[in-house]
């Protein structure tokens, strides 16, 4: 009999919510692959007193269990020190960064309560896997409750330097919390890195024959399993109506242009002021390229409440009319930037028809819009991935033509090469870059992951 597998994640996808994020269609396959299992996490639910216990209940082979969040603990541990300090620092933005202790103490109280409850939804023999940076003391807490099973993390988002994570006041609590896993995984090769680095350097870990690490009385195994996508269920949505229909809807209005795309949640790590700024740039240095071309940006606004966001939405509302006022004319808008979300089979039509996808991110865990857009596009004649250094999936992507998202004349370079680029390297680049997400799919991730978790019981 396999094991039982126990999911936990700040969100679910629980009947009722979206499921629109990678991670969330990441676990529903891992759990239903799996046969099924229990998956934990916050309801999305922000209740007046704090309610005891979880609501339980089962959709198809999955059971759920959802704790809500009182007020002050969806403002400490979510926005607070979750979005405030957690997400700008792993994410190299130490200057947005706010430390406050009263955050880092209700991210502590939030971890320490879902630990609790989770510990009592586990059998002793179940594969515990928990997810992402909101949850970074949550084994720490569940071992506390006297819990002794094979339990592992997942970081989706990067592990910055040890000079950048030693900003964080509570560094040494984190790094001690994530510890208390068997197996911790990251995206990248870098990432696993860096948080080798801090544990030798910082905490005076000693790095094992095995690979393993010796530190704060126990014994960790970090390693990367870079996150992938079902890239079968990718080409079958880019065929579906909603697919064709959304982009016959967009053909008729930029007509024959080629069509540059852009999708990302709307976040200040995505590098979107870059991004229009070197689009901008490129109409600029290409004049015979005005009016060819159509820029469509799609951004749903993420996490409103958080100072940092408001701005960028400010500023990217102020840059796309300024480049549309600057170049657009009569009969050609060059920017059509749409600030909502879109369902995966309207993204997955879109992918289809754009001759340019910019994934520019200043620095993201993995990226999966970079190899959705690859699983979607016509072999025949693929669109061309421009692709950011700084994300995860570069490592993954050396085909994509890479660029440096803080370099905007660069960037405005490789648009323009992207648009112009003949068919037969686009094909060339296209043939190498769907191979490694073939190979490295999400099927590959959630195995690799497990069976690693389980070896460590040996
Ligand atoms: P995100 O930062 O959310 O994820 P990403 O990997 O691009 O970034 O995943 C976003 C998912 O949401 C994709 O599946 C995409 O199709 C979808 N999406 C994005 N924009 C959308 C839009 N406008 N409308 C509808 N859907 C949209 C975090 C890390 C990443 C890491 C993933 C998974 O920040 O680096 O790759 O987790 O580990």
């Amino acid at each position: 009999m396999p094991r039982r597998l126990v999911i936990a994640s700040n969100r679910t996808a629980a009947p009722g919510e979206p499921r629109a994020g990678g991670l969330a269609v990441a676990l529903y396959d891992a759990l239903t692959e799996r046969g099924g299992g229990v998956w934990f996490g916050w309801s999305g639910e922000v209740v007046e007193r704090e309610t005891r216990g979880v609501r339980l209940f089962a959709d198809g082979p999955i059971d759920f269990a959802l704790a809500d969040l009182t007020q002050p603990e969806c403002d400490g541990y979510y926005l607070g020190y979750s979005n405030r300090a957690l997400w700008p620092v792993f994410h190299y933005r130490t200057d947005l960064a706010h430390f406050d202790e009263g955050e880092f103490e209700a991210y502590e109280a939030v971890n320490r309560r879902f630990g609790r409850l989770l510990a009592q939804q586990t059998r002793p023999d179940d594969l515990v896997w928990i997810h992402d940076y909101h949850f970074l003391l949550m084994g720490a807490e569940m071992r506390a409750s006297g819990w002794e099973g094979l339990m592992g993390f997942f970081l989706h988002i990067p592990f910055p330097a040890p000079e950048v994570f030693t900003s964080l006041p509570q560094h040494q609590r984190l790094a001690r919390g994530l510890c208390a896993f068997d197996l911790v995984g990251f995206q990248t090769d870098r990432d696993a890195a860096n948080f080798r680095r801090y544990l030798t350097e910082q905490c005076g870990g000693v790095q094992n024959a095995d690979g393993t690490i010796s530190v704060f009385e126990r014994v960790v195994r970090a390693e990367t399993f870079s996150i992938g996508i079902d890239p079968e269920d990718m080409l079958s949505l880019a065929g579906s109506q909603e697919a064709l229909a959304a982009a016959d809807r967009l053909g008729r209005i930029i007509e024959n242009r080629a069509l540059v795309l852009g999708v990302d949640r709307m976040d200040y790590s995505k590098g979107l002021p870059q991004r229009m700024a070197a689009f901008g740039r490129m109409l600029d240095e290409s004049p015979e390229l005005r009016g060819t071309v159509s820029f469509l940006q799609i951004a749903p606004p993420s996490r409103e409440s958080v100072d940092a966001y408001q701005a960028l939405r400010v500023e990217l509302d102020g840059l796309a009319g300024r480049i549309n006022a600057d170049y657009g004319d009569l009969d050609w808008v060059p920017i059509r930037y749409l600030a909502r979300g879109y369902p995966r089979e309207v993204l997955a039509g879109l992918y289809r028809i754009a001759r340019v996808a910019l994934v520019t991110p200043l620095y993201d865990g993995m990226n999966l819009v970079a190899k959705e857009f690859v699983a979607a596009q016509d072999p025949e004649d693929p669109g061309v991935l421009i692709l950011s250094e700084f994300a995860g999936a570069a490592e993954q992507m050396p085909d994509a033509l890479l660029v440096n998202p803080h370099d905007i004349a660069g960037m405005a370079d490789a648009i323009e090469r992207g648009l112009l680029m003949p068919v037969e390297e686009r094909r060339e680049r296209w043939n190498a870059l769907i191979r490694g997400v073939r190979q490295n799919d999400i099927s590959w991730w959630r195995r690799s992951f497990l069976d690693a978790l389980e070896a460590c019981a040996q």
